[in-house]
């Protein structure tokens, strides 16, 4: 198949997945053009049939806010028509699906044009129930000629909030079991926790400081972040005001996480929502055990008690006396550590999941 893909390239999780995605496709043969503002962060440019066409978005001083969907739009119909592309598919509805309407359209006098929207979490939970976004939001998911969603509960939520009809394939997120994988050799000696995300608000970035602060009482433990974005400064503060500054590392954006994952003990993903959690799923697969919040999809992946431990948002006591348990004991935290890995292998490799996106592509080509 020749395929479209459109994300944001260069900050959050649905352009890691969509990144991904392109590239485990053109590894098994099909061709792969990314049509986006800058080069996906992940994308191995060296890979073939991975094509990168960049949206050039013209400045003009009438243009307060330059038109980024209406020249997506535009290229998204110039790169269909050259390379003859049998489907588009988006990631993040806004406002990637609402480019790929247009651009179908423009292609109808041509020829058909489907378009698929990957729904990721943000683009229902919070940006597309803003009220200047929602009806268009709306619009492009009912128009769209599939849809999926990364998690039962996004489907879940896709439905109350905008009340859509049509079915919603549920395709959860994914990780390649051979990249990502346990290093027991490379762990660091010190307890290590992780978090890895862009220090948005959702994130609760602060609760991962506090979290650290009250593992210290009990234990030496230091902590990782790795990401940047509006919260870091907080984070940075909640630090020095704790008395742990000597103790939380700001790593800044990470190109590499496969290489530092396998390093630390433990994953700390304390979001009010998360409607998968991937960084939790790529600790699951090195062997690190997430310690997570019970909100949205993260429970479709991680079973509380069996490869992770679930508590709820801003209960960074329960979250602390999680780790500090898990890391007072080696065979504790072995058995979890092989579990959270097995979870991973079992159910969400590439292996599993890719073939369903082709599978479904198939599917909306043929309707
Ligand atoms: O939260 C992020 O890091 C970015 C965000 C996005 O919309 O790009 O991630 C969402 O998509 C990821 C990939 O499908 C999911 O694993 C995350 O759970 C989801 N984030 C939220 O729902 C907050």
């Amino acid at each position: 198949m020749k395929i479209g893909i459109t994300c944001y390239p260069t900050y959050g999780g649905s352009g890691i997945v969509a990144t991904e995605l392109g590239m485990e496709l053109a590894m098994r043969g099909h061709d792969v053009h990314f049509i986006t503002y800058a080069n996906p962060i992940r994308l191995d440019p060296g890979l073939p049939r991975i094509h990168y066409h960049e949206v050039e978005v013209t400045p003009y001083p009438l243009f307060l806010h330059p038109p980024y969907s209406l020249a997506l739009t535009s290229r998204m119909a110039e790169v269909a028509e050259r390379y003859s592309l049998d489907l588009l598919h988006v990631h993040y509805a806004i406002p990637h699906s609402i480019s790929a309407l247009l651009a179908k359209q423009l292609m109808a006098s041509k020829r058909r044009l489907p378009y698929i929207t990957t729904l990721h979490g943000t683009d229902i939970t919070f940006v597309g129930t803003e009220r200047s976004y929602f009806p268009i939001t709306k619009f492009a998911i009912e128009q769209s000629d599939g849809v999926t969603a990364i998690s039962q509960d996004l489907r879940k939520d896709t439905v109350q909030v905008f009340g859509i009809q049509r079915p919603i394939e549920v395709i959860h997120n994914f990780v390649n079991c051979d990249l990502y994988r346990p290093a027991p050799e490379r762990r660091n000696k010190r307890k290590t926790l992780l978090h890895i995300s862009n220090f948005r608000p959702v994130k609760r970035v602060v609760d991962c400081i506090r979290i650290l602060a009250r593992v210290r009482e009990e234990l030496d433990a230091e902590l990782w972040m790795a990401g940047d974005g509006p919260d870091r400064g907080a984070a940075e503060r909640t630090a020095y005001e704790l008395g742990v500054e000597n103790h939380a590392v700001f790593l800044g954006k990470q190109d590499h996480i496969e290489r530092l994952i396998p390093q630390t003990h433990v994953l700390l993903l304390p979001s009010q929502m998360e409607s998968f959690g991937l960084a939790a799923l790529e600790a699951m697969a090195c062997g690190a055990v997430p310690v997570a919040t019970r909100v949205g999809g993260v429970p479709e992946l991680i079973t509380d008690g069996v490869d992770g431990f679930l508590e709820e948002p801003g209960d960074t006591e329960a979250q602390a006396h999680r780790i500090i348990e898990l890391l007072s004991s080696e065979s504790a935290y072995s058995k979890m550590s092989a579990a959270a890995r097995n979870t991973a292998e079992s159910r969400f490799t590439t292996g599993q999941i890719i073939p369903k996106y082709e599978t479904y592509y198939q599917t909306v080509l043929d309707s």
